[in-house]
């Protein structure tokens, strides 16, 4: 399945239907007396989270979602039937932002929740809704509302219990799939991972949910590889898990580089429990391993993890701290309180 992570759409809910203006019209009876019916409800535009998807990948073929118009009212009381609803069906994680892309509308976590887009308009009126003892053949009737028109944005933050970060090449796909049964695309050159992947891992009992993030650069906070397009799937993570590239260059500045551009991104990633890690250690001769992990520790401030994730040596050690974080992590930040269009 083709990954999307945003997405623009256009969604209108239904008018209302018309009352109607009718008079009871038989053999006999005289002064029959108005009985026009009223106008049905025009149908919502509803997002709903749905189990099963990953991506938002149906909203770039369809973008405008409109519901159906209430019916009309009609004479001998008839009312107008409602107008059918559109539910648009969105991965876990989705969040829907106004036109500006900023202001959060609703935060859909989990599956089953559901926020109205756009709400129909209500039905008008009719005639005979507007008889009275001084008024007892009125010819007006209302006409429904208008429904709501609004453009809006999702976007899918995956949620994942821990995330990889590292710089390009470090390993991180390798490491996602040397623990889960995801089969991610490696290769020794940076930006293979062009978006995240999400994977299963089972360590004894237990499972969580690892998500791969495509690398890092400097200045990634600023647009440059391909930017920090994707931290905001590590928003969700409870608990990021850092690789370090021990064959490549100083494990240290390279440990800097991806602190400072998660600090740039802000939103909390700087402060989420890290496990450092460093990868690659069967490319490395003894003397120049302890110089990294002597670097990573002086930059890190902890004494890191090594492991060679080609070699599936030490991962089950970071698995295992992994977990313990998750457990330790408080669950993320629920949003504000679901929002409701004005009516
Ligand atoms: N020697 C050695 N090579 C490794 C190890 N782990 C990964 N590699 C190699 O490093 C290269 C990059 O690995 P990837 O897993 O694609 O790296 P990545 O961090 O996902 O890179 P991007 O997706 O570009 O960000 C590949 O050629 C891997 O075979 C390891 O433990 N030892
Ligand atoms: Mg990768």
């Amino acid at each position: 399945m083709k990954f999307l992570d945003q997405a623009k759409i256009y969604v209108r809910s239904g008018d209302g239907g018309a009352g109607a203006v009718a008079f009871r019209r038989e053999k006999f009876i005289e002064f029959g007396g108005p009985d026009g019916g009223d106008g049905g409800r025009g149908g919502d535009v509803i997002a709903e989270c749905v189990d099963g998807l990953n991506t938002l990948i149906d909203y770039r073929y369809q973008q405008h979602f409109k519901a159906k118009t209430g019916g009309h009212g009609m004479g001998r009381d008839r009312a107008g039937g409602a107008g059918a609803d559109v539910v648009l069906k969105v991965p876990v994680g989705t969040q829907i932002f106004a036109e500006d892309n900023e202001t959060l509308i609703a935060d859909l976590t989990h599956v089953g929740q559901r926020v109205v887009l756009a709400r129909g308009g209500n039905g008008g009126f009719g005639n005979a809704h507007f008889k009275s003892s001084t008024n007892r053949a009125p010819r007006h009737a209302n006409p429904g509302q208008p429904g709501e028109e609004r453009t809006l944005w999702l976007r899918l933050k995956l949620i994942a219990d821990a995330g990889l970060v590292g710089l390009p090449n470090a390993g991180k796909s390798t490491f996602l799939a040397a623990v889960s049964a995801a089969r991610p695309k490696i290769a020794d050159y940076p930006f293979t991972t062009l978006h995240p992947q999400l994977g299963v891992v089972r360590l004894d009992t237990r499972e969580f949910v690892l998500a791969d993030i495509p690398g890092l650069i400097e200045g990634a906070h600023e647009g440059v590889g391909l930017g920090d397009r994707f931290l905001g799937h590590v928003e969700r993570c409870r608990v990021l898990i850092h690789l370090v590239d021990g064959a490549g260059g100083h494990a240290g500045e390279a440990y800097e580089t991806v602190r400072g551009e998660l600090a740039a991104y802000g939103h909390g990633l700087i402060d989420k429990p890290e496990i450092v890690v460093l990868n690659k250690a069967d490319a490395l001769t003894p003397e120049d391993l302890k110089t990294q992990v002597a670097r990573l520790k002086r930059a890190a401030g902890t004494t890191p993890l090594v492991i060679s994730a080609a070699g599936r040596a030490g991962i089950a050690e970071v698995l295992r701290a992994a977990l313990k974080a998750i457990d330790r992590a408080a669950p993320p930040a629920e949003p504000d309180a679901a929002w409701q269009p004005e009516l």
